[in-house]
């Protein structure tokens, strides 16, 4: 008997910065904008330009030589085409931590913003869909994860479950004048891709809603109602766009019906939480944000990281220091971005981005910034927008790098007379092919 364990082939880039001693991993990157793939069969993921805003805790990224050195890396069989990477730096009073407004999917009409948490709230009771006590599991950061529920047949999907959370007596005591709440919501998501999407679409057993992840219910959020039962308050509460981020759910107190201040997060996604906290009538602490653009950036081939789950319930961690430089996916058709200096395609959204191949990695150098003054600190927030591919055969134009989005294209794939702006980019950047023949010859090499 052959068992092979289940491991993400598609669905993103890895974000990992210098902590002062080693490359660490921060989390997944350009996650929510796959194109061409596919939620059901039949229906397509917008393939609009995604942005992201990952945070970066402060003590994971100090400075080398005078510069914060970032890495992203490719390490699935997908390509990126990353057109804009920025390095903001949030200097704040020491007792907030930062956050933001990001979240899966991402609502267009609101902008960017960052939450602050300064008197952070552990619920008075957590249990999960089967009435465990699970507040243990939730009231901390530790990377001690919330699982006991049942995974389906295709990865990312679970047996519908929910947290049910006491947040405490919005009626009594310092909690008695409380008019916002801000739920801080911290866990991984193992996503589903797009054949598995197809499958479920097509599976009676699985099948949701059409346009729905994978058939899966995405996060909602539910109120005690006061007579028994529960009203959802918010059908998509929105979830983390990968590994380790954190989700903000404003929640208004006159939202409960009654005295009864318990909430539910409902999902049957394969969503593990770490910790969940809240805050309340806090309003955004002072703080200063500067907007960094790479130094220097460099694009070259690097390997695959060595992968580890250290239990069920943890995400898979990838160790930057321990890298294997073989080949792991077969290459596709297409023009990569050529190796060696990048910065200049990283400066602004125009449709003219860094596409890496399977194995890739950039090196990005950011120019150090002076200490925050005392008794303030320092997080940090990589922004990066473009898209990204998943080879998947069952995905629109998986089989094959281009053709090459741009920012207005009326569809993708697209056809003539449609094209991509900028002829002249295509040629001088994206020049670069994986050929099957070296693939082969690396993987006989290795042995
Ligand atoms: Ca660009």
């Amino acid at each position: 008997l052959l068992v092979e364990n289940q491991r993400p082939k598609g669905s993103c880039p890895y974000l990992f910065t210098w902590d002062g001693e080693r490359f660490v991993l921060i989390t997944d990157c350009l996650w929510s904008s796959a194109l061409g793939m596919k939620l059901a069969h039949g229906v397509e993921m917008p393939f609009d330009r995604q942005h992201n805003y990952l945070v970066i805790p402060g003590d994971k990224l100090k400075p080398k030589n005078g510069r914060y050195e970032v890495r992203f890396t490719n390490e699935l069989w997908e390509a990126p085409y990353l057109d804009q990477a920025e390095l903001w730096v949030v200097d704040h009073p020491a007792d907030v931590e930062v956050f933001t407004n990001a979240r899966i999917p991402p609502d267009a009409k609101e902008p960017f913003r960052l939450h602050t948490a300064k008197q952070k709230r552990v619920p008075k009771a957590a249990r999960d869909h089967r009435g465990r006590d699970v507040l243990d599991v939730i009231a901390h950061r530790d990377g001690h994860y919330l699982g006991g529920f049942r995974r389906q047949r295709y990865v990312g999907l679970a047996e519908p479950h929910y947290l049910e959370l006491d947040l405490g007596d919005f009626s009594l005591g310092d909690l008695g004048k409380a008019k916002q709440v801000m739920l801080f919501l911290t866990g991984w998501i193992w996503p589903t891709d797009t054949s598995g999407n197809v499958a479920i679409s097509q599976d009676p057993r699985f099948a949701g809603p059409t346009g729905v992840v994978g058939g899966a219910q995405p996060p909602a959020l539910l109120v005690a109602d006061g007579k028994g039962g529960w009203t959802t308050l918010l059908p998509m509460m929105g979830f983390m766009s990968g590994k380790m981020q954190t989700v903000a759910v404003p929640l208004a107190v006159e939202q409960f019906p009654s005295k009864d201040y318990r909430v539910r997060i409902a999902t049957s996604m394969e969503i593990y939480w770490d910790e969940v906290m809240f805050t309340v009538d806090e309003s955004l602490a002072e703080h200063t944000l500067k907007k960094l653009s790479a130094a220097a950036a460099e694009l070259r081939y690097r390997g695959y990281s060595r992968i580890q789950q250290v239990s069920p319930t943890s995400p898979f961690v990838h160790d930057y220091h321990d890298v294997d430089p073989r080949p792991a996916w077969l290459p596709v058709p297409g023009r990569c971005t050529r190796h060696g200096p990048v910065a200049e395609l990283l400066t602004a959204a125009d449709s003219q981005y860094v596409v890496m191949s399977p194995g890739d990695e950039l090196a990005l150098s950011f120019n150090e910034l002076p200490l925050p003054r005392p008794g303030w600190a320092r997080t940090f927030i990589f922004y990066g927008n473009g898209w990204l591919k998943d080879f998947d055969m069952n995905g629109s134009a998986g089989e094959a790098i281009g053709p090459y989005p741009f920012d207005g294209m009326k569809r993708y794939p697209y056809a003539a007379p449609e094209s991509h702006p900028y002829p002249q980019f295509l040629r001088d950047y994206l020049n670069r092919e994986d050929d099957l023949d070296r693939f082969w010859n690396r993987l006989g090499a290795s042995k």
